[in-house]
């Protein structure tokens, strides 16, 4: 029996339990065909945040995940595996299976090259493998699974393909990321094309919600000095400012994958080589770390081998790093120069970006999936009436919970559509629109993120600047010279701070 809409309006902490009954009232009505992709998405909803980590060719995509994983299982070179779509999802034992195009899903066996888990692909090549999955017990992806893309825009127009069908499905299906950390060396035009392309699904269609920008290989830039990263953060913001850019993805960060992937498996040797190649003199050094090729192949008495692993390992803004740390005697230990790489690397700030875009908004995130994959199988029979009582159904989720309709206030802001005419972009001026999209939980979804305060405030504090920020957007609201489109904005985020006003509203 299919219930038509229901009077109560879902709040973010029913959301999930919601959108569950509704497929699970889907199911008894939805046909065979369809039945396979609701039923995945319903079990979906159980499931870890999923992210894909996409971009170029070589755009540090494999050392990025190793790096978010604190292990290094992603091959980084140029085997065949790396053109398969890859899952990395956490389990209770050590295996990696192949989906076939069949529908087939064949267990392979692997072994591990320098940590890297190669499958033994047999007589498949990779172009028979809709997509491996390698199942992991590990900490970090307990919480969420992990999806490597091959190169986008590469020579082999397939395997760019790939990506593309994985991360762009069309029309037919959605798509099987619920977040998606781009990755670029250097932005243009290509890239924001392909930013373009990637329209999610349902509440949020076309906007920035779910993916992140990452300037990757960030120690590359200006030429491998220490100032690297600095210069990276520079061109970031520059990035984040651009109106292009905010509309396609929530944020721009630069991350060196290589240096945070090195500081998590750091060996007591690799370190015990670098100490060696400090010690080899101040003059001696400024000739070795002029540059990659001349630290591989200038005279020197450590072995040409260990300085092209080294090189391999740190890049060369990671051995100028550790050179100039343990010189200076600020690291002194293999721990220390471990801690240094990953402070240095970016991913610690990225991991905090994570947990406060995505993490806080899984919920609303995997809702959200699964009402595009169920609107998606209802709208094959859009004249049956029982599929209209559904549809209606996930018209009703979406429009009255609050939490996505953040999401789309946010994504409209960022768009720069509501502050488009003149009256409106003299009321929501700058530092307006910043302060609406952090109380709209664009910096994050507890209440002190919301309100820019410090996470051990005290609880006083938080009313009393609940109070102020309602009290201001209630003026600007009324103010006469308000559109609609603007006012919709402002009245939506005054919702955001009765929900941290009312403790019975769950923001957390
Ligand atoms: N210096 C530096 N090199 C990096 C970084 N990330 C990756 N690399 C190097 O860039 C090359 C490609 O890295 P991958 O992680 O395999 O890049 P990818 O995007 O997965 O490559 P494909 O899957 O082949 O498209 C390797 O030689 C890495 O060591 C980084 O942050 N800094
Ligand atoms: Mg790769």
């Amino acid at each position: 029996m299919v219930s038509t809409a229901r009077s109560a309006v879902p709040e973010m902490s029913n959301l999930i339990d919601d959108v569950r009954g509704l497929m699970l009232d889907a199911l008894t009505t939805i046909g065979p065909s369809e039945r396979p992709a609701v039923e995945t998405a319903l079990a979906r909803l159980d499931e870890p945040l999923r992210i894909a980590v996409a971009g170029k060719i070589k755009a540090g995509k494999s050392t990025l995940l190793n790096a978010l994983i604190g292990d290094e299982l992603a091959p980084t070179d140029a085997g065949e595996c790396t053109k398969v779509v890859t899952w990395y999802e956490d389990g209770h034992r050590y295996a990696v299976h192949a989906d076939l195009p069949t529908g087939e899903k064949r267990e392979l066996a692997f072994s591990r090259v320098d940590g890297a888990v190669q499958p033994n692909l047999g007589q498949l090549q990779a172009d028979d493998i809709a997509r491996l999955t390698v199942t992991w017990p590990a900490a970090p992806l307990r919480s969420t699974t992990l999806i490597d893309t091959p190169g986008i825009d590469s020579i082999s127009v397939e395997v760019s393909a790939r990506s593309h069908t994985f991360l762009t499905p069309g029309a037919e299906r959605a798509t099987d990321a619920d977040a998606v950390l781009y990755l670029v060396r250097h932005l243009h035009a290509n890239d924001v094309r392909f930013l373009e392309s990637f329209h999610d699904d349902g509440v949020s269609q076309g906007t920035p919600t779910n993916a992140i920008g990452i300037l990757s290989r960030a120690d590359e830039i200006g030429d491998c000095e220490l100032d690297a990263l600095q210069v990276a953060e520079q061109a970031a913001a520059e990035y984040r400012e651009d109106p292009k850019l905010r509309a396609l993805c929530q944020t721009v960060v630069p991350v060196a994958g290589l240096l945070a992937q090195a500081g998590a498996t750091l060996l007591q040797s690799q370190f015990d080589d670098l100490v060696r190649i400090t010690n080899s003199g101040p003059d001696h050094l400024d000739e070795l770390l002029a540059s990659a090729e001349r630290f591989v192949h200038w005279p020197s008495a450590v072995s040409t081998e260990v300085r092209e692993q080294l090189i391999d390992r740190f890049g060369l803004f990671g051995v100028r790093l550790a050179v100039e740390a343990i010189a200076s005697a600020r690291v002194r230990t293999a721990t220390e120069l471990a801690t240094e790489f990953v402070d240095v690397s970016g991913i610690t700030a990225l991991r905090d970006l994570l947990a406060r875009r995505f993490g806080s908004r899984t919920q609303a995130l995997k809702a959200r999936s699964a009402l595009a994959v169920l609107r998606r199988s209802l709208e094959q029979r859009p004249a049956d009436p029982e599929h209209q009582a559904l549809l209606r159904r996930i018209d009703h989720i979406q429009f009255h919970a609050h939490e996505f309709r953040e999401i789309v206030l946010l994504s409209r802001l960022r768009s720069g559509a509501v502050a488009a005419d003149a009256s409106s972009r003299r009321l929501l001026t700058a530092p307006v629109v910043h302060e609406i999209e952090r109380l709209l939980g664009g910096d994050g979804t507890s209440p002190s993120q919301r309100l820019g305060l410090p996470a051990d405030v005290d609880p006083a504090e938080i009313n009393r600047v609940a109070h102020d920020a309602h009290h201001r957007l209630s003026a600007l609201s009324s103010h006469p010279l308000m559109t609609g489109d603007a006012r919709s904005v402002v009245t939506g985020t005054i919702r955001s701070i009765e929900g941290i006003l009312s403790p019975e509203r769950d923001h957390s």
